[in-house]
């Protein structure tokens, strides 16, 4: 593993990988003779927005991969074994997930990888693990495209190689549209940032709504790298909305938000999981309090599970928290290490047992810190749950956790 790597891997294994060093060197997924016990190597990659605007929601990716990989090396999971991380950023950008996937490709030490959060990224990333026969488990895309193609009506998967722990957009959307219905709130303003995640949430929450009566006032677009949206207000506080539905992420958001307050427009902004984030609230201000979100999943602080995934990452004490999808990504590691029990038993080296790891990955069914963790045949996460949050005292509250049906 290049020294930069395991720099990046995070403070825990950077500090194994000096005291393997001080064992002696090892190559790539071959063996390595440690104290007269022969010890292979297999990477699972991390490839996230480690920089830039997301680099919260990223870190707290990397960190739970690092994690569970730790757990599973301090209790020997895989005999002859010790797994690695490998993470590398892809700036929340397409063409740099793409290079950045390639690279971990390269590396015949991977066997499995976590991510990408962004579903854009994700759309040119898989194809390049498909190629390399490569299990990849994204913690957040929630763009249903990617697993089931373009044709929602006649779903096919895309590549057998894609796999996710969250829920997708299809389920997203149309539980915040039943949410603000079920609210009193049947006039709504739609804006999405025309990629593929936030255009994807605001269909499918449009077509619920409509579907349970609600008027969409106006629907309007914004340039993500822009920050300034008068336009877009001025354009939608005519039509008298009770809300503004946004399909996007808290960068955009947030400031979004408290420019909508600012002119007059006093209703709530609601977004998907994308906006869920402490840095939406920082980002919005004061006037966010009752603003809505919904992520995937319950809270993670509400299953005891969860509560240990937490209390033990906290242990850890990594630099930044596990923010939104840290359940997710450490449930996504354990469903690949689950599988490498398996798949690397008798395998001579890391790249020779990716092809069982998928077919492995496939069939785990296991409690994780999220709930049950299992696949459906389209490589989707088989659990449905959601949460809406509201702004309440400046922070993100639960106000309800379903099953979506
Ligand atoms: N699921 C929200 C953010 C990531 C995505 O683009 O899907």
């Amino acid at each position: 593993m290049p020294q930069r790597s395991l720099i990046r891997a995070g403070g825990v294994l950077l500090a194994a990988s000096l005291a393997l060093t001080a064992c002696g060197s090892r190559d790539s997924g071959g063996g390595n003779n440690n104290g007269g016990t022969t010890t292979k190597t297999a990477k699972i990659g991390v490839i996230a927005p480690l920089s830039g605007d997301l680099s919260a929601l990223g870190k707290g990716i990397q960190h739970s991969v690092e994690l569970a990989v730790k757990q599973a090396n301090d209790s020997n999971a895989i005999p002859g074994w010790k797994l690695e991380v490998y993470a590398v950023d892809d700036e929340a950008k397409a063409d740099v997930g793409k290079n950045a996937a390639t690279k971990l490709a390269a590396d015949d030490a991977v066997v499995g990888v976590v991510g990408d959060l962004n579903s854009s990224v994700s759309q040119q990333t898989q194809p390049i693990f498909a190629t390399a026969k490569i299990t990849q488990i994204s913690p957040a895309n929630t763009n249903p495209t990617l697993t089931k193609g373009a044709d929602a009506a006649n779903p096919k998967r895309t590549y057998a190689t894609y796999f996710r722990t969250c829920t997708t957009d299809a389920i997203q959307g149309p539980f915040a549209a039943q949410y603000l219905l079920a609210n009193g709130m049947t006039k709504v303003a739609t804006i999405h940032d025309k990629k593929a995640y936030g255009q994807g949430l605001v269909d499918a929450f449009t077509a619920e709504f409509k579907k349970g009566g609600g008027t969409i006032t106006s629907a309007q677009t914004i340039n993500p790298d822009e920050s300034n949206y008068q336009a877009v207000v001025s354009a939608i506080s005519p039509t008298g909305p009770q809300a503004v539905y946004y399909g996007g992420e808290y960068p955009q958001a947030g400031p979004l938000s408290q420019q909508m307050k600012a002119a007059g427009l006093n209703v709530p902004l609601m977004g998907g999981d994308g906006i869920y984030d402490p840095k939406y609230v920082d980002l919005a201000g004061k006037t966010s309090e009752g603003d809505l979100s919904t992520s995937v999943g319950a809270p993670t602080d509400s299953t005891d599970a969860g509560k240990k995934f937490l209390a033990d990452y906290d242990a850890a004490k990594y630099a930044e928290p596990a923010a939104a999808y840290g359940g997710y990504s450490y449930d996504a590691a354990n469903a690949i290490i689950n599988a490498l029990k398996v798949s690397l038993k008798d395998a001579a080296n890391a790249k020779a047992a990716r092809d069982a790891t998928i077919t492995e990955v496939g069939k785990v069914s296991f409690d994780g810190v999220t709930g049950k963790v299992s696949f459906d045949e389209f490589g989707d996460a088989t659990s449905k749950v959601l949460t809406v949050y509201k702004v309440t005292g400046g922070k993100w509250v639960a106000a309800k956790t379903d099953t979506f049906k």
